[in-house]
């Protein structure tokens, strides 16, 4: 029996979504950037966090940021404010970023100017998770006002990605956040999965993770270079 047409359209795209990603994980690798994209559901803090991240990491690294969202250049406006190159990608109607998007919005970058690229996606913990953008690794973002079963809700986006961020731990006692129940939702969805536990306001448990991109980053180009 043949697939419903919904379907088979479907397929279609995340085929086609697939063969650019590829494409533009070749040129990253081949120009020596380390690509992180960034999810989570609306306000978990994904922007906060990136532009404390580009802030951090200038003195030592050349960054930029592509950041999707439906409707406004708010993101991209606080994020230009790291000094670092940031491009809004705005995309109406759809609520995740495709590959194409970010081919096109790379046109006019020299990506061998860049040793980190970041990419943050339209908040979303659904439509996300099929696109691949050809990025190194997919961070996902849980703030500790969403409450700890949102692994266990969302898995598809959970298990999509690499690496899970716990967001505004400085608030955690505040909204009686369990770290155990979480990490227990996240481990039975995504089991080994690295968590890094920060606040992008106080700066606590920035240093960790920072070192860890730097790790990242220095292993990509060992291996590259092979
Ligand atoms: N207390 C606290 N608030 C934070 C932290 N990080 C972000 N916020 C706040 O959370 C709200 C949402 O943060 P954003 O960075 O805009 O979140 P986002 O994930 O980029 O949101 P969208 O792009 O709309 O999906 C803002 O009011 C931030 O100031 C944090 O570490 N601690
Ligand atoms: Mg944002």
């Amino acid at each position: 029996m043949s697939e419903p047409r919904l379907l088979e359209v479907r397929k279609n795209v995340l085929k086609q979504n697939d063969l650019i990603a590829r494409a533009l994980r070749d040129q990253f690798r081949s120009a020596g950037v380390f690509v992180v994209s960034l999810v989570s559901s609306p306000g978990s803090g994904k922007t906060t966090f990136l532009e404390k991240t580009l802030t951090l990491l200038q003195p030592r690294y050349r960054v930029a940021a592509l950041v999707g969202d439906l409707a406004t250049e708010n993101d991209a406006k606080r994020l230009a404010r790291s000094n670092a190159p940031v491009k809004q990608i705005t995309t109406g109607t759809v609520c995740h970023l495709e590959a194409a998007m970010v081919q096109r919005a790379l046109e006019d970058w020299n990506l061998q100017d860049l040793d980190f690229l970041f990419i943050e996606n339209v908040g979303n913990l659904v439509c996300p998770s099929s696109y691949d953008l050809g990025e190194n690794l997919r961070f996902v973002l849980l703030s500790v006002t969403e409450g700890e079963d949102k692994p266990l809700k969302y898995p598809t986006i959970f298990n999509s990605a690499d690496v899970a961020i716990v967001t505004k731990i400085e608030l955690a006692e505040a909204c009686e956040f369990d770290w155990g129940a979480a990490q227990k939702s996240i481990q039975s969805v995504r089991p080994g999965m690295q968590i890094f536990r920060l606040s992008a306001k106080t700066g606590q448990g920035l240093e960790e993770y920072l070192s860890f991109l730097a790790e990242q980053l220095a292993e990509m180009r060992a291996r590259v270079q092979v």
